[in-house]
């Protein structure tokens, strides 16, 4: 399979995140895609590409032009405000109900201050999407690395696979949120749907709800929203994925979250995943945006489902079974021992590939994970 990766990512490089008031060592860090890489790499049956450029009009048909200026100048801007901190993450939101009583036209006023704290807070949902020096770079780059993908798959490639990180589903229209900057899914089916003119699925199979994805089609009709992830009643994004939003307008319908329980297993998500395939199925368009998270596996740290290794090349098998081509974008993930692993498994069952289990000891992942 093609896979494309840039090592653009690299110097998005953040040390440490807040859970509740405490300070830990940051999840999502750049370990998580080397791994994935030198993982595929050694497996021989992938080929690498970098991406190609595709400029930002890709990124203003789905995004706000106001969140590509803050990603682009808020960190620099920061620095000349003469503000020495690590990154730049916001501590004050403006939470809707500041506004509570406000006409809406006074509420549609407000706008975003030249305070780069005021304004992180504007253009963020929470204080998981630090900017650093290298941040704007690495997810320019891994819109590029999902376009890139999208191209192969429009030059006929069956599947391709973007390791794309930062991830991008928490990201929306005009904000970022959870780790998330630009909408990587959401834009390579813009793109997809501008070029083929075809309607677009998209399977978001991270642990977390896609907010962002959600609210990009929330009324589209033309792109269908397929989403499995922890019940939002416990877990982030906290305020969206219910099972009872469906889309608005012309999306009515075209939104399908399926929450599910602490401690979903093999055997509980395969039947979820049927029931995401089975609307897929229904639905016209030969083409599925994949948002691939591994934070379904059993170890992983933030996620509190109990995946294992072989399950991953199952679901990447019954994805493929549908017969649709397939553009696999790299959501989240933060076991870092059995992310490649993982990856692998997935796209070999996506390839029709046999899963054969790596060693446990190096890789992680198989063999490790019972
Ligand atoms: C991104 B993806 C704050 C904790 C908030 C954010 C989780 C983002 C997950 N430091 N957690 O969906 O894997
Ligand atoms: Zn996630």
């Amino acid at each position: 399979m093609r896979v494309v990766y840039s090592p653009a990512h690299l110097a998005h490089d953040v040390t440490t995140e807040t859970v509740m008031g405490g300070v830990i060592p940051a999840n999502e860090v750049a370990e998580r895609a080397e791994r994935i890489r030198t993982t595929l790499e050694a497996d021989g049956g992938f080929a690498i590409d970098a991406p190609t450029e595709h400029g930002t009009e890709p990124i203003l048909a789905v995004h706000d032009a106001g969140l590509l200026r803050y990603v682009e100048e808020a960190w620099p801007a920061a620095r000349a405000q003469s503000l020495a901190r690590p990154n730049l993450t916001a501590d004050t939101f403006p939470n809707f109900r500041m506004f509570e009583g406000m006409s809406p036209e006074f509420v549609a006023g407000r706008t975003e201050t030249r305070f780069a704290a005021g304004r992180a807070g504007w253009w963020g949902l929470d204080t998981a999407n630090p900017l650093v020096a290298g941040t704007y770079g690495a997810a320019r780059a891994a819109v590029d690395v999902a376009l890139t993908t999208v191209d192969l798959v429009l030059g006929g490639e069956p599947a391709a696979y973007g390791l794309c990180r930062p991830p991008g589903h928490h990201a929306a229209r005009s904000m970022a949120g959870g780790y998330c900057f630009f909408n990587n899914a959401a834009i390579a089916a813009e793109a997809f749907v501008r070029a083929a003119g075809e309607q677009v699925a998209i399977l978001d199979v991270d642990y977390h709800h896609g907010n962002g994805t959600q609210q990009i089609f929330w009324r589209r009709g033309d792109v269908l929203y397929v989403s499995l992830h922890a019940d939002p009643e416990r877990q982030y994004p906290f305020f969206l994925g219910a099972a009872d939003e469906i889309g608005e307008g012309e999306g009515s319908g075209a939104n399908l979250n399926i929450p599910l329980p602490a401690g979903t297993d093999d055997s509980g998500y395969l039947a979820a995943l049927d029931r995401g395939l089975a609307a897929i199925a229904d639905n016209p368009g030969d083409v599925i945006v994949v948002s691939l998270g591994f934070d379904t596996y059993g170890h992983d740290p933030i996620g509190d489902f109990a995946l294992t290794t072989a399950v991953y090349h199952e679901c990447g098998r019954r994805v493929a079974a549908l017969g649709r081509r397939l553009v696999i974008l790299q959501e989240g993930g933060y076991h870092r021992p059995s992310l490649g692993a993982n990856a692998r498994a997935w796209l070999r069952g996506a390839e029709g590939r046999p899963y054969e289990s790596l060693p446990a000891s190096g890789f992680g992942g198989d063999g490790s994970d019972r």
